[in-house]
């Protein structure tokens, strides 16, 4: 398998994370469909693991030995379509035809679909039981690939999050990595409580997941998910353990909701919206994109 993966400065990184951000923002006002908020956030990891720490081979998408990644928060699949065609697996043009109804791009992941993507997603907390699946199935196979899962924080409700929590440790499984997206805010905000289901933008209570996921007997790591640096060193932290620590690793990836353009960072209503003309040539310009060549 060709693992070769460029060494990129982390400006040329930043580089392609931005472009990647203008490309989400303008994919979706051009098909009226998809999500925003959700990919922004996190996307630093997201082409931080596809450019710099996956095992993978775009030329070779089901090579059996290749590193699995799975977006375990499925609604955010222009995020991963937009930095799985940068990476090569598709051409970049075909972004345009992103949520079509003939389209291998859906608004949430297809496995039998799109080349690269390892899990079919979009029910929420159903990512992580497959990648402890994908993860034990290495071991039983004695195969050395790693297994990735990223999560959103509002996600990990779901109760079925926290079975496998619970019983991948007891697998070994230290060839297992969860990435919780930890943007703070949902769909409608922040649920509050009983009768009060929309419009907060303020979590309520804060709940500690680094000593979570540590009580369950995982490793587990917290880093700032927009300093490329933290970023790299969690992400080659957790590939370490693998054949080691017989622990699976959790990154508390602590990260902006819209990250990187100044109207949709930091809201709720982001979660998805179609960008008028006029913000997105605030976003084209807050995202250094070439005005010629973008349009
Ligand atoms: C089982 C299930 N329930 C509800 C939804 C609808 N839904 C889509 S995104 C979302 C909010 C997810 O929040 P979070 O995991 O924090 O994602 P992010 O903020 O990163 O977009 C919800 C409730 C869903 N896709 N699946």
């Amino acid at each position: 398998m060709n693992t070769k993966t460029e060494v990129l400065t982390d400006l040329e990184l930043s580089g392609i994370i931005q472009e990647a951000r203008w490309r989400v923002i303008d994919t979706v006002a051009s098909s009226r469909a998809g999500h925003i908020g959700g990919p922004l956030s996190a996307m630093d990891v997201l082409v931080s693991l596809y450019f710099r720490h996956l095992r993978i081979d775009p030329h070779n998408p089901q090579d059996p030995d290749r590193d699995r990644f799975i977006l375990s928060k499925g609604h955010c699949a222009i995020g991963l379509y937009t930095v799985l065609a940068l990476r090569g697996y598709f051409p970049v043009d075909e972004l345009a035809s992103f949520d079509h109804g003939n389209s291998r791009l859906q608004g949430h992941p297809d496995m039998l679909l799109t080349p690269g993507v390892d899990a079919s997603t979009g029910s929420l907390g159903q990512g992580l039981s497959s990648g402890a699946g994908m993860a034990l199935g290495a071991k039983k196979l004695g195969k050395d690939f790693h297994t990735w899962v990223m999560l959103g924080d509002g996600e990990i409700e779901e109760g079925m999050v926290w079975e496998t929590v619970l019983s991948a440790p007891r697998f070994g499984l230290d060839n297992l990595t969860a990435i919780v997206d930890v943007n703070g805010l949902q769909q409608y905000g922040w649920p509050a409580g009983p009768g009060d289901r929309f419009d907060r933008s303020e979590p309520v209570g804060h709940v500690d997941l680094e000593a979570v996921f540590t009580g369950f007997g995982w490793n587990t790591i917290s880093i700032n998910g927009h300093d490329l640096k933290e970023i790299s060193d969690a992400l080659t932290f957790a590939q370490s353990f693998r054949g080691v620590s017989g622990k699976p690793t959790a990154i508390i990836s602590n990260t902006t909701k819209g990250f990187g353009v100044s109207f949709t960072q930091g809201t709720y209503k982001w979660h998805n919206g179609i960008a008028t003309e006029e913000q997105l040539r605030i976003a084209r310009e807050e995202l250094g994109q070439n005005m010629e060549a973008a349009k």
